[in-house]
């Protein structure tokens, strides 16, 4: 649901750069005699010559479209290349698309904040960058405007082909224009330098939008493509919204849209205008109203996120018509390959950027024998994400379980599934303090199978309403583009911000995280079962409880107990207030370097003690870690 946010005060410049036909530019860089030819990227399934994914802007020019298959592709355009997508695993592998957007991300994220949206695009705030720029070298100081900023499109500028460059360049450096205006051509003279930059150092092109928000950038980023740059100056807002169909505004291409349609009979965001905020609002509800009211002035307050990294890591595979999937067996065997490569997607996001993966999330269509056409959706299944391949494929299988029973509602009849997906969410950095071991203990450790719950119930991020979006992909989308899952851990390599990242937690004498990591790597699934019926398990509770360790065993999570949270209301274990450990999986290393007085007490613990249930009044260990927050 989209969500109205209050516009800064402060003016800001924000750029959206999308890379053009990308996967084919990567195919490109890799076979340079592909450059300047008709080309196509086709997915792994060979079916009528493959799906085209990606298109070259010379084969659209022969008519080509991203929907054809490659049989047609070549009807259209004899001459085209077809490159297929690489495949491991039997399915597409996107690793060298999305290391390749890695390269890019590294480059963008120098003048400002930045946030990766998609295996392809970023959002960057350049508002700092704009200022610093308006101060030192406003453009009006500059002996030359660069070509590629003097190429630029500035919406509602005279579109006199002979006299553009010379328009656009006396836009750029205008003295009258008002402060917000003269912050974004300063954004435009960066993101023109920008983009030449990750051309000399990659060799992609690109295309970008430049605007006071997120919502315009996006929107006019693609208008001019490949390789141009778009600029929306505030005295054009209007104009431009006023014929911008409905339908192309990103949260308005689905049941909302068409409802202003039908409803309200609303053909372009500019319609809007004429309804009232209360009356938006009745119809829509509060905050759907009055985001419409406010989209249809241009108003968005959404921030870029600070984000280089994916939110979430998803792997899928789509089974069409006869290649359905019919039984447990056929199933299993798929998710285990999923999981094989969600496993080590979240493990290697792990070693490069120290981030860990707290839910696992099990998408799947469905149909029932002779039922085709109901309604009835797979739910889709939540659980706490436990590291180790064999643990994903075990509790992957077990939602699967879950959901086609809810699926099912007790029929038994045949089913097939078309698509399955694996999600690896609420991925979060190993902050720089102990309590995050404790976190991490009771998170994705957690030696129990979890208990499942429908994610739709789940407070979840709105990314991983996973509809696959071609047949062999890698990884689900969301709403097209703006899926946050199709690209992989960046290399830290490649991204300064990340190195910096690191280094700062060097530098704070953060040791905790490589013993983290190793115990992280350890597959102690076996010997944790025994464990646990062995009790040897501590826990604390949150704040005013007075539970103390020997009252830890009633903490630990029923066996692969199956809770539907729609029905039962309970908690998502992975944001209950309490922790929980089993002493004996504590890593010595871990242990070394703890404050001393830890230590002793872990130390204790881990003996073999007389009075296992003795309770010590002001442990402090429960004053050192506090219970995680969700
Ligand atoms: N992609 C995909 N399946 C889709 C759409 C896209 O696998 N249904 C992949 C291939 C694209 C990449 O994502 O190269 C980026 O998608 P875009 O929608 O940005 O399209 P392109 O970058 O290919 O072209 P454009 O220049 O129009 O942005």
């Amino acid at each position: 649901m989209p969500v109205a946010r209050p516009e800064p005060q402060e003016p800001r410049v924000i750029a959206h750069v999308d890379m053009d036909c990308f996967y084919v530019q990567v195919e490109q860089r890799r076979n340079p005699a592909l450059r300047g030819q008709p080309t196509a990227v086709v997915q792994y399934n060979d079916w009528k010559g493959g799906g085209l994914i990606a298109v070259s802007y010379e084969a659209r020019g022969f008519g080509v479209k991203r929907s054809m298959r490659g049989d047609e592709a070549k009807r259209v355009c004899p001459g085209i290349n077809l490159v297929q997508v690489p495949v491991a695993r039997g399915k597409a592998d996107l690793n060298l698309y999305r290391s390749s957007g890695s390269e890019v991300v590294a480059i963008l994220a120098s003048k400002g904040k930045c946030e990766r949206a998609s295996i392809d695009e970023v959002y960057l705030d350049l508002t700092e960058a704009a200022k610093e720029m308006l101060l030192q070298a406003p453009p009006d100081s500059l002996e030359e405007i660069c070509m590629e900023a003097a190429k630029s499109n500035i919406l509602g500028l005279s579109s006199d082909a002979s006299e553009k460059e010379k328009n656009v360049r006396a836009w750029l450096c205008r003295s009258d224009a008002d402060y917000q205006d003269k912050l974004l051509a300063c954004g435009a003279i960066i993101v023109a330098q920008l983009r030449i930059r990750v051309l000399e150092e990659t060799q992609f092109t690109c295309s970008a939008g430049i605007a006071h928000n997120k919502m315009l950038a996006k929107l006019v980023s693609g208008m001019h493509k490949p390789a141009q740059q778009t600029v929306v100056p505030l005295s054009s807002i209007q104009d431009f919204l006023s014929s911008l169909p409905v339908k192309k505004m990103k949260q308005l291409g689905g049941k909302l849209g068409s409802s202003l349609q039908y409803d309200l009979g609303v053909e372009t965001i500019g319609d809007l205008l004429s309804f009232s905020e209360e009356k938006l609002q009745e119809q829509y509800g509060a905050n759907t109203g009055t985001w419409l009211w406010k989209i249809a002035r241009g108003i968005s307050g959404e921030e870029v996120e600070d984000r280089l990294l994916p939110k979430s890591h998803g792997c899928g595979k789509t089974f069409p018509g006869p290649r359905a999937l019919k039984n447990n067996t056929s199933v299993k065997g798929w998710l285990d390959q999923l999981c094989e490569e969600l496993s080590e997607r979240i493990q290697s996001d792990l070693n490069q950027n120290k981030r860990i993966a707290q839910t696992l999330t099990l998408h799947a269509r469905a149909s029932k024998k002779n039922e085709r056409d109901s309604m009835k959706k797979f739910p889709s299944k939540s659980c706490p994400l436990r590291y180790g391949t064999g643990k994903i494929q075990e509790d992957a299988m077990k939602l699967f379980e879950s959901g086609l029973h809810d699926f099912l509602e007790s029929q038994s009849t045949g089913w097939s599934i078309t698509s399955l997906s694996v999600t690896a969410s609420k991925i979060f950095d190993i902050p720089s303090g102990t309590s995050s071991i404790l976190r991490y203990i009771k998170g994705p450790n957690s030696s129990a199978p979890p208990a499942i719950s429908d994610s739709s119930s789940v407070p979840e991020d709105p990314s991983l309403d996973v509809t696959p979006i071609h047949e062999e992909q890698c990884e689900p989308s969301t709403s097209e583009k703006e899926d946050n899952n199709r690209y992989s851990a960046i290399s830290t390599k490649q991204c300064p911000a990340n190195e910096e990242k690191k280094n700062s937690m060097k530098s704070t004498g953060v040791k905790g995280a490589s013993s983290i990591l190793k115990f992280l790597s350890r597959d102690h699934s076996a010997h944790q079962e025994k464990r646990r019926s062995d009790g040897l398990i501590c826990s604390h509770q949150g704040p005013g409880s007075s539970s103390e360790a020997n009252e830890a065993e009633r903490n630990v999570p029923a066996q692969a107990a199956v809770v539907d949270r729609s029905n039962s209301g309970a908690e998502p274990s992975g944001s209950s207030n309490t922790w929980m450990l089993n002493v004996e999986d504590i890593d010595p290393a871990v242990v070394e370097e703890l404050p001393p007085e830890i230590q002793r007490e872990i130390q204790g613990w881990i003996r073999p003690s007389k009075h296992p249930t003795a309770k010590r009044r002001g442990s402090t260990i429960s004053s050192y870690f506090p219970p995680a927050r969700s």
